[in-house]
């Protein structure tokens, strides 16, 4: 009777797992079964996705100091565009992209707005999808995320304690600034700092990108300035780009002055709020769900993005420009 018995070595799994993944939000070379990135914590599904679609998706910034609405109206949006609501929708790409939007609804469904998002990067919600307009010819590949308003604001005091945050800014092709109506129409601008300080961060970031087309384009990405919470704010929804003059002078002077590619939206998720007792305190609850320039400004930014990435012949105009 032997003893011996053959054990087969497999060591082709281990060169398999010595293979780096770069992630596609900071450029980190992560092990490739890792889940999130070991330097920024974004997914590498991320990563994973494009590897298998052979196509490079374009990053959407979205800022906004904690409370300006971010959560509501990306949650939002990405619902009514799964549910082909208007002339445009999306597919997402990966269970993970469905996330936002649940947590979003799900907090409506039941009467409340959803928690306010944790500082935490593992715990930031990034959509990623495919766009569609039916009017365009071709779909557009975008990844965006949701982050955090309190980690927002510490990025631009503490560099590089969210390197997600700062690859975000300087790699996004177009870039979205939530700002909260309703403080700004009380003359609160103490939001307004965090998002000059992104802005001006994002202008620094630039400067060090690649040089030529690609600089170009960088520099012709396109801004949506969305006043939030039009709902309170009477007169806001007819004209926003009124209300901005008035009561956001300065934000959206700079917004227009680093980007020229801008324009100013409202936007409202409820038709009507309410207070409601919780753990002894009182706290905001949406009374009706009745969504008011949601798919507007999304609308705006594909078409911008598409002007600039997908146009064909654009590239060679704008390196003769440069050149
Ligand atoms: N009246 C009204 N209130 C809103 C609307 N959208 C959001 N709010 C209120 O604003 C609060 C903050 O909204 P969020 O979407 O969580 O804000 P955020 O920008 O994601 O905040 P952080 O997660 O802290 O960065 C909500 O809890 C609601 O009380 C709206 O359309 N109308
Ligand atoms: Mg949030
Ligand atoms: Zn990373």
């Amino acid at each position: 009777m032997s003893y011996l018995a053959q054990l087969p070595l497999e060591t082709y799994l281990l060169a398999e797992q010595a293979v780096p993944m770069p992630c596609l939000v900071c450029d980190y070379e992560n092990c490739c079964s890792a889940s999130r990135c070991r330097n920024c914590q974004s997914p590498m599904s991320l990563a994973h996705n494009v590897r298998s679609l052979k196509r490079k998706p374009h990053f959407v910034a979205v800022i906004g100091a904690s409370g300006a609405g971010k959560t509501v109206y990306l949650g939002l949006l990405m619902d009514l565009l799964t549910r082909h609501v208007g002339l445009m929708r999306t597919t997402a790409r990966g269970p993970l992209s469905i996330s936002l939007q649940q947590t979003t609804t799900t907090a409506l469904a039941t009467g409340w707005f959803p928690e306010k998002t944790v500082a935490n990067p593992e715990h930031w919600h990034w959509v990623h999808g495919q766009f569609n307009c039916r009017r365009k010819r071709r779909p557009l590949e975008l990844v965006i995320p949701d982050i955090s308003g309190e980690a927002l604001a510490t990025e631009t005091d503490r560099a590089n304690r969210y390197p997600a945050i700062r690859a975000l800014l300087a790699k996004c092709a177009a870039v979205v600034v939530l700002a909260d109506a309703e403080l700004l129409q009380a003359g609160d601008h103490t939001h307004d700092f965090v998002t000059l300080k992104l802005l001006s961060l994002m202008g620094e970031l630039r400067d060090e990108q690649t040089r030529g087309w690609m600089q170009a384009r960088i520099e012709r990405r396109p801004l949506a300035l969305i006043l939030t919470k039009s709902d309170r704010c009477d007169g806001l929804q007819e004209n926003p780009r009124e209300f901005a003059e008035a009561h956001a002078t300065a934000l959206w002077a700079d917004c227009r002055s680093r980007f020229p590619r801008h324009e100013v939206f409202a936007c409202s998720a409820t038709g009507a709020t309410g207070l409601r007792d919780c753990f002894g305190r009182r706290q905001s609850v949406p009374l009706r769900i009745e969504p008011h320039g949601i798919l507007e400004p999304f609308g705006w930014l594909m078409t911008e993005l598409d002007e600039n990435w997908n146009k064909p012949g654009l590239a060679a105009r704008l390196c003769g420009a440069r050149s």
